[in-house]
């Protein structure tokens, strides 16, 4: 086994040259796809948006200890790109020592980690948060549990040379931006990128990257929440000041604090979401079952953190919150993967009970009971409370269905000829805005380059605000 960690840039080279006697990696690429690879078919999924492809796991997934691809969400902000992986290499420029091209081959030469890690989107429950706010109306599931396999950035960015001024690494993917929509570009100051969790990864549950998860190579930030990961990385820079582009200045901030529900915050008093939050999700039972007086009821769920601290408290209450009992979470693979949790009680009486689980990291930060509201929705992480009714015969759950929408006119041409040409209308039925906020949703699109007319503008926004207002929780 070599300590990678000691391995100096002149023996990585080498290495990398078949110069030294490399360890012998077991490869699943033995003979590369020539393209992506078909993905597998994802199951049980909730649709955000079909294009981009934006995939919500339903509540049942969390009853498992790794998430199975078929059920791993998606989020992409463009639409998926297909790489040819005989023309596909890693570009490494900035400010480093030696500008590098890296083949997929090469990679797979370096020495392999693996690590079992969360990733959650930053906006995973921004459909919880009241008031409403614009953007995708995740509830639980934008969030799984999923073995990565691939290289240490640090590996690969010692091989270039960091230069001593670096202050941000940034990575760019094949994806590309929609329209003149900005282009998906991330960064991880100096020390995240060096970080030795921090990984390059082109194998998820000991598969080849899907496609829709980044084939052929996507970042793997442990701790940190998923808009870090870039996917279908093809290059990295070395910066030596803070990254401009639309992704690191505007989105993906918050205030740092809570602010009072629905006002604006100043965009210099943002600072960039960057470590996820102790959180935990009741997986059984779900939300409205029936249970039976006397049997034995096996609450479920899994507890996670981020940031390089141990999940080490969970705690259950049945009755509100009034009083919690701990519960130790059973399964480990590492500070950085959900943890399951596994409580039984036998309700002695017919009536209701309301089920919370809350989790706690060793750093002391313990998950709130009240949202601390954000104008973009980020970092939801509220105690979550489900209620179940305990009867003396429970009735199987109906079978959900989708709640009936108003009847309405036909979407107007300009909405078709403006809107529709990009994404579908998933993405707006998802979302209840006041008129306001959709007219600085159409003010948004305007400057991602949607040429609406001014005539139209106004057809949209009545159509918008008309068939999918704002409405209470
Ligand atoms: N190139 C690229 N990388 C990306 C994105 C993207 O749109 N383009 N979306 C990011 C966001 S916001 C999240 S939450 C995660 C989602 O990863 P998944 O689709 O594998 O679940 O990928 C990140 N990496
Ligand atoms: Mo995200």
């Amino acid at each position: 086994m070599i300590d990678y960690s000691q391995l100096s840039r002149r023996n990585l080279v080498r290495l990398l040259a078949g110069a030294a006697a490399a360890p012998a990696i077991p490869s699943l690429f033995s003979a590369p796809p020539a393209w992506a690879p078909a993905d597998k078919k994802k199951t049980g999924m909730i649709v955000r948006s079909t294009r981009p492809e934006d995939l919500e796991m339903t509540i049942d997934g969390f009853n498992t200890d790794i998430t199975p691809i078929e059920r791993f969400f998606v989020r992409s902000h463009h639409y998926t790109p297909k790489v040819d992986l005989s023309t596909w290499k890693l570009k490494i420029s900035g400010l480093v020592d030696k500008p590098l091209e890296l083949t997929f081959e090469q990679i797979q030469k370096m020495p392999k980690v693996e690590t079992v890690s969360v990733l959650e989107c930053a906006g995973n429950g921004r459909g919880f948060y009241e008031p409403s706010m614009a953007g995708l109306q995740w509830e639980h599931g934008a969030v799984g549990n999923a073995k990565w396999g691939g290289v240490k950035l640090a590996d690969v960015l010692k091989l270039a040379g960091v230069s001593s001024n670096a202050v941000e690494i940034c990575f760019d993917g094949a994806d590309l931006p929609v329209g003149s929509q900005p282009d998906f570009q991330r960064c991880l100051p100096r020390s995240k990128a060096m970080s030795p969790e921090t990984l390059l990864a082109y194998e998820m549950n000991g598969e080849p990257l899907p496609t829709s998860h980044g084939f052929p190579l996507r970042v793997v930030v442990p701790g940190w929440a998923g808009d870090c990961w870039v996917k279908w990385v093809t290059s990295i820079n070395v910066l030596d000041k803070p990254f401009e582009g639309f992704f690191m200045k505007t989105a993906y901030r918050h205030p740092g604090k809570a602010v009072k529900p629905g006002t604006a915050v100043d965009p210099a008093q943002m600072e960039p979401v960057t470590r996820l939050r102790p959180k935990s999700v009741i997986s059984y039972p779900e939300h409205g079952m029936q249970v039976k007086v006397g049997e034995t009821l096996n609450i479920k769920g899994v507890v996670w953190t981020g940031g390089g601290s141990a999940v080490n408290v969970g705690k259950v209450s049945i009755d509100g919150g009034s009083r919690w009992e701990d519960v130790r979470p059973s399964t480990y693979n590492g500070p950085y993967a959900w943890r399951s949790v596994s409580f039984n009680m036998q309700p002695e009486q017919e009536g209701y009970l309301q089920i919370l689980l809350r989790a706690g990291d060793d750093t002391g930060d313990i998950q709130p009971h009240v949202q601390s509201w954000n104008p973009s929705g980020y970092n939801w992480n509220v105690s979550q409370m489900i209620g179940v009714e305990v009867v003396k015969d429970p009735k199987a759950p109906a079978a959900a269905s989708a709640p009936a929408e108003p009847t309405a006119a036909a979407p107007p041409a300009a909405l078709k000829q403006n809107c529709l040409v990009c994404h579908e209308e998933d993405v707006m039925k998802q979302q209840r805005l006041t008129k306001t906020q959709w007219d600085r949703e159409i003010d948004k699109m305007v400057r991602w380059g949607a040429k609406v007319k001014p005539t139209d503008r106004e057809s949209i926004l009545n159509y918008l605000s008309g068939r999918y207002p704002y409405r209470m929780k």
